[in-house]
């Protein structure tokens, strides 16, 4: 028996959690022998993302197996690798032990289609990941594809199919299960020494059974390690929550959670995508996603040599320089203190200091608005510099406000940081107000309410309402507005740039809603007026209706509510609301 079952204790999720809760960043890497086609097939350009090289361009199994006789990744030096991850601060790093394709990217000794004994390179990758993390105080974790094998002659293969050279009705997912899933997975929990986290992935239709069985797996031979939320399609299994793919939630979640992220458009190599997020985009990212109580888990794709790519490692640079002059405010910090997005930002906190993430430095002042502690000093965090404020309480509307002075020179680029020394743990209150003339009243902030009783629509844990097909389901939010006048007002609904990936996220308009705020009523047809497609989303896009316009006649608390009067249902899906945008016509 291997001896870390011997050494089997209790352990709680909390306890397995708690690096995790302070890691905030990490390094998720796609790279398998799929990187040596570099997304393309026989001289062809393969659209698709890169590791999925084998399903986009219909590569048949005993063709995809040839790859591995070239795969020698002869620069591949693990040292660097942790190196780069440490150097941007990260905390974690996440590797593909086994993608889709079935291929062990480790010395597996139940299955001979692995880097050791099927390539020329001849040698464990992960065993020198393994050091090197242990040298640098780095988790190494590892990515397990349990449910789809494309590859073994009993696995499964999700969605299109093509030459996989095994008959799908000869297939016996438990002797894949038995042979391969489990075997492999108890490999990687005993060849590498301690294991931060196993990250499952692509559960599709595994039973309640297996996915336990894997649960309980990790858990037996390594109680401390973390079991990634996609080991099965419900929500109980797994330790912590995961997002979808390149998604951020508008809004907080107090429990741990996960986003994964792409930096191009694409996980494993590809040499044609070129599509970079921008390092303020990256750190952006970061920051609101820490501030929502969330970890950051950014991919690299190395490529068949075993470097990661240059533009990689330079956008990495970039953010650990950032994160060592204001990291203070990342690691170990709250989140959940505003549990709505703010256009200027983010906000995060640890003991009686409060951060304010601003991603653009306006010299002149910056407004807080809902502070309720008397603040003792505020200070930029990366330079020290102190800074001028007042405090005062605007009574008729019961808004705090917090005017901080600006100096002239933007002290970061991406994000500054101020961190104000309070009274006590920040209180904030919460109450949506405007800024600068603009307010988004999102699903995560409304009030969710139905004229029969129960509301028949649920709040998505993206921040998205869905399943709304009751005209009696409406949503109500309470806010201040700080200036009168006229306010345009614009209703985003979400829909799925892929919609045979997702089919159930497709959009549909005609649905026929009604505003009502301050004694006026906006009657409007949701139609396609404006699309945007956010970049940190991927798949997903903003559609924007125009509804019209809202007078108010003198600052004060509204409420505005959403109710619907005819909701379509051609392609049967209903609105997917975002929310509801304010913003103040000026200057017209
Ligand atoms: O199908 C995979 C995909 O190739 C990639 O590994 C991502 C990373 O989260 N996970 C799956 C899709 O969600």
């Amino acid at each position: 028996m291997p001896e870390l079952f011997a050494n089997r204790r209790i352990c709680t999720n909390e306890e397995r959690l708690q690096w995790f809760r302070e890691a905030k960043f990490g390094m998720f890497i796609h790279w398998g022998v799929y990187a040596q086609l570099a997304g393309s097939w026989k001289g062809k350009e393969i659209p698709g993302i890169g590791e999925q090289i084998m399903r986009f361009g219909s590569i048949p199994a005993v063709e995809y197996r040839e790859i591995c006789k070239d795969f020698n990744p002869v620069k591949f030096d693990a040292d660097e690798w942790v190196s780069i991850a440490k150097d941007a601060g990260m905390k974690y790093i996440v590797i593909t032990a086994k993608h889709h394709d079935g291929f062990a990217m480790y010395h597996s000794h139940c299955s001979p289609y692995n880097i050791v004994d099927a390539t020329p390179y001849a040698h464990d990758p992960m065993k020198d990941l393994a050091a090197a993390c242990q040298k640098h105080g780095v988790k190494l974790c590892f990515y397990y594809s349990h449910y789809q094998d494309w590859d073994d002659p009993d696995g499964v293969v999700k969605g299109t199919q093509w030459d996989t050279t095994y008959p799908e009705d000869k297939k016996v997912f438990e002797r894949y299960m038995n042979q391969k899933a489990i075997p492999q997975i108890t490999e990687l929990l005993t060849q590498y020494g301690p294991v931060g986290l196993l990250w499952f992935d692509t559960p599709g239709d595994l039973s309640r059974y297996n996915a336990q069985r894997f649960n309980d797996l990790v858990h037996a031979i390594q109680p401390e390690c973390i079991v990634g939320p996609r080991v099965s399609n419900d929500e109980d299994l797994g330790d912590y929550i995961g997002y979808r793919d390149n998604q951020v939630p508008s809004g907080s979640n107090p429990l741990p959670w996960e986003t994964c992220a792409t930096m191009n458009d694409t996980w494993g190599f590809k040499k044609q995508d070129t599509n970079w997020k921008s390092p303020a985009t990256l750190i952006r990212l970061l920051v609101s996603i820490a501030a929502k109580g969330g970890n950051y888990l950014l991919n690299v794709g190395p490529t068949a040599e075993g470097k990661i790519p240059p533009e990689s490692v330079e956008r990495l640079h970039i953010i650990g320089e950032w994160l060592r002059r204001n990291g203070e405010a990342v690691y170990g910090c709250r989140g959940g203190l505003i549990p709505y997005e703010s256009e200027w930002g983010a906000a995060t906190g640890k003991g009686e200091t409060l951060y304010l993430h601003l991603f653009d430095w306006n010299s002149g002042k910056f407004v807080f608005i809902g502070l309720k502690n008397r603040v003792k000093s505020a200070k930029v965090l990366s330079t020290g510099e102190t800074l001028s404020f007042r405090q005062e309480v605007q009574t008729d509307m019961g808004v705090n406000k917090l005017i901080i002075d600006l100096p002239e020179t933007c002290p970061d680029p991406y994000v500054s940081v101020i961190a104000l020394e309070l009274d006590g743990e920040p209180e904030i209150d919460v109450a949506l107000t405007d800024r600068d003339g603009a307010l988004s009243l999102t699903g995560i902030s409304a009030k969710r309410l139905s004229a029969s009783g129960e509301p028949g629509f649920m709040l998505a844990k993206s921040g998205i309402v869905e399943n709304w097909n009751r005209t009696e389901d409406y949503l109500s939010w309470e806010f201040v507005l700080t200036e009168a006048g006229d306010y345009r007002v614009s209703l985003h609904t979400f829909t799925e740039k892929d919609p045979e990936q997702h089919p159930d996220m497709s959009w549909e308009g005609g649905h026929e809603f009604v505003i009502s705020c301050a004694g006026q009523e906006i009657a409007f047809t949701v139609t396609d007026d404006k699309r945007t497609h956010p970049r940190d989303l991927f798949l997903w896009e903003d559609v924007e209706t125009r509804c019209g316009v809202l007078h108010i006649e003198k600052p004060g608390k509204y409420t505005l509510s959403l109710t619907p009067k005819k909701i379509e249902y051609q392609k049967g899906l209903g609105p997917k609301v975002k929310g509801v945008e304010l913003q103040a016509v000026k200057g017209e």
